[in-house]
């Protein structure tokens, strides 16, 4: 990676950057283009690369991203946080991040995996310390009614422990974790839209999670490569609980779901179920796996499922073989140019895109059609392949503007691609005239996601397109090795992608989310009724003990704690209880406690506990760590440890 170096280079010019990546990056990988791909396409012909121009007034605005001091953002997005292990919450066109709520990973500020509450949803061993403590978030999706979203939930996923997360968009807080069964390398997620049999459930109840490794199972210890496979799984969007999964060939990538809730697919790689690298790319064409809900669901019930090793979840067999009849099948494996990633759902409900990586094409696949095969009415299930054109080099993710076209990210050129669906299917039925790419912009560097504002809903608007590009180079002040990734904001409500912005953050988002700042109405302060243990009255604080456990019930109100000192003796296990009882929003209090690694946050109306042993003798100032008052630095107590 000599070439583009540590120091801020002038010399970037889109050339170089491509013949850098296209050499170094993907070294060794084919790029050429798949069997049954349409060539001379509207690629070729379609306008030259736009440069990063600065903002087009007549329809971005010069300060279409620039709020005034007190000015708020029309537009939500949840970012997933990567390695941070949370989801981000932003505010747009501003780009501002607002909030991170903490889900796979423990987080400082507020005490998430130091409180007793956050450890029970984050999994502990035996002995009360975190099961995990590092993440890998990918991907989030919110719950859905009537095609769009409803402000109940979110999801995210942990790719390294196959944990998914849910977070309530009432709060900003993640409220449950589960991990799936059997599977490694958990990586798309989507709720669905709809309940496939019942249309008074329009709203989302299931969330389907894709797994990318394949893996022996039950996973014993006996390596044998033949045996590997993976499964795709089904969440209940409610109780957070596994309803079912797949046995599938193939690697899940990423999920869609079908907005009548009949249909969800996952785009796949190593279909050919290699374990090495040069196994995982012998096959021309993988797939986009469709999985028919209602069919499975009626299976399960049927009681045709098997289980695998200690889980008492329902498998059923979806794998190619068993499934080649389309009266009986579960699961259908419509082929797709080798290794693809992305597939998203077009706002019109009628289509999935995959989008090609190795290959540089985008396919088109019309959900009736798949549904036709289902029922028996299509006899080659290919034949739901709608188009398949050429739209450059590297495609990863598809998103929508509402008004036909699609947006995409190419990987290796460096760019996004505006492409009209409708054409794209004209070109492809053979009217060579057709002229499907539409415009095509620079990003600064190798995007990754994308996603236009409200672009996976029925209410998909065209206004705004983020786009998350996986290397930043010289688009910020150098700050040594590790460089910010830019997200990017892209003016879409014209004719022409106008760039707006560069944002810098911390590795590595992936995928996230924009939708209208109204559709969620969070609350401000908590409800001392949420909380089992809450402290409702300073009258009943206190030490209370139980042999060498002790209980110390504390309130907040500012600028003072309940307790001015409580007193334990050495050894005591004690668990420390604190309400918030102050309910004037934006007044947190925090609790640290020297030497013991105790700090967490109460918000207003919050209660919250730590347990830990106090193994020293001494007296310790407990502090409050969030400013909350003039006299904030005089909000103590002291923890007298007793020999
Ligand atoms: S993947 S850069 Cu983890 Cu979402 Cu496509
Ligand atoms: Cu309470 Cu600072
Ligand atoms: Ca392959």
């Amino acid at each position: 990676m000599k070439s583009d170096s540590s120091l801020p280079s002038k010399d970037t010019t889109a050339w170089g950057r491509r013949r850098f990546l296209n050499t170094a990056a993907l070294a060794g990988l084919t790029m050429g283009a798949a069997a049954c791909t349409d060539k001379e396409s509207g690629a070729a012909n379609a306008p030259a690369a736009a440069p990063a121009a600065a903002p087009d007034a007549a329809h971005a605005g010069t300060n279409a991203t620039h709020l005034k001091p007190g000015e708020l953002d029309t537009y939500y997005g949840l970012w997933s946080g990567g390695h941070t292990g949370d989801m981000r919450v932003l505010g747009l066109p501003s780009g501002r991040e607002l909030m991170r709520i903490p889900c796979f990973v423990p987080d400082a500020l507020v005490g998430w995996g130091i409180t007793n509450e956050s450890k029970k949803i984050m999994g502990t061993k035996p002995d009360g310390s975190l099961r995990y403590t590092v993440g890998d978030s990918h991907h989030t999706h919110a719950s859905y009614k009537d095609g769009n979203y409803d402000g109940r939930y979110a999801w995210i996923n942990d790719k390294i422990n196959a944990r998914i997360a849910r977070i309530r968009l009432d709060y900003f807080i993640c409220d449950k974790i589960t991990q799936l069964p059997n599977v490694q390398g958990f990586h798309g997620i989507f709720p669905d839209k709809a309940d496939p049999v019942d249309p008074a459930i329009n709203y989302t109840t299931r969330v389907f999670c894709g797994a990318e490794f394949s893996i022996p199972l039950p996973n014993t210890g006996v390596d044998d490569g033949t045996q590997y496979r993976s499964m795709f799984t089904c969440v209940d969007a409610e109780s957070m609980e596994v309803r079912w999964q797949v046995l599938i060939d193939g690697n899940c990538d990423l999920t869609a779901t079908s907005y009548d809730g009949k249909l969800a697919a996952t785009n796949q790689y190593n279909i050919e179920m290699g374990v090495t690298y040069e196994d995982m790319m012998s096959s021309e064409r993988d797939a986009c796996l469709f999985f028919n809900i209602a069919r499975i669901e009626a299976a399960v019930k049927a009681g045709k499922f098997k289980t695998v090793g200690t889980s008492k979840v329902p498998v059923v067999d979806g794998t190619h073989e068993a499934n080649k009849d389309p009266k009986t099948a579960l699961t259908a494996y419509v082929s797709v140019p080798k290794n693809p990633h992305g597939v998203n759902a077009s706002p019109d409900g009628k289509y999935f895109i995959c989008a090609g990586k190795l290959s540089p094409t985008a396919t088109v696949i019309e959900l009736a059609k798949v549904l036709d095969w289902f029922d028996g009415k299509l006899e080659k299930l290919d034949a739901a392949i709608v188009a398949e054109v050429e739209i450059g080099l590297g495609p990863l993710h598809t998103a929508f503007d509402g008004r036909g076209n699609a947006y995409t990210t190419l990987f290796l050129d460096s760019q996004v691609v505006k492409w009209n669906v409708d054409a794209a299917i004209k070109f492809h039925a053979g009217d060579k005239a057709a002229k499907y790419v539409v415009d095509r912009i620079d990003v600064q560097y190798q995007p990754g996601h994308l996603n236009a504002s409200q672009s996976e809903t029925k209410a998909a608007d065209g206004k705004y397109l983020a786009v998350g590009c996986k290397f930043s180079k010289d688009r910020f002040l150098p700050v040594g090795p590790l460089h910010a990734e830019n997200e990017q904001l892209i003016d879409i409500s014209g004719d022409k992608m106008v760039l707006l912005a560069d944002h810098p953050v911390r590795g590595e988002p992936h995928d996230f989310i924009i939708f209208k700042r109204e559709l969620l109405q969070p609350k401000q302060v908590y409800s001392l009724d949420e909380f089992p243990l809450a402290i409702k009255d300073p009258k009943e604080s206190g030490v209370f003990r139980n042999g060498k456990k002790v209980t110390v019930k504390m309130t907040s109100q500012a600028p003072a704690f309940s307790l001015r000192e409580f007193k334990v003796k050495k050894g005591d296990e004690v668990t420390l209880i604190l309400t918030n009882l102050d309910k004037i929003e934006d007044l947190t209090h925090g609790f640290a406690i020297p030497n013991h690694n105790v700090n967490f946050i109460v918000n207003p109306q919050e209660t919250a506990s730590v347990t830990f042993i106090a193994d020293q003798p001494g007296v310790f100032w407990c502090y409050c760590t969030h400013f909350c008052h003039a006299l904030h630095l005089e909000m103590r107590t002291r923890m007298i440890v007793e020999a």
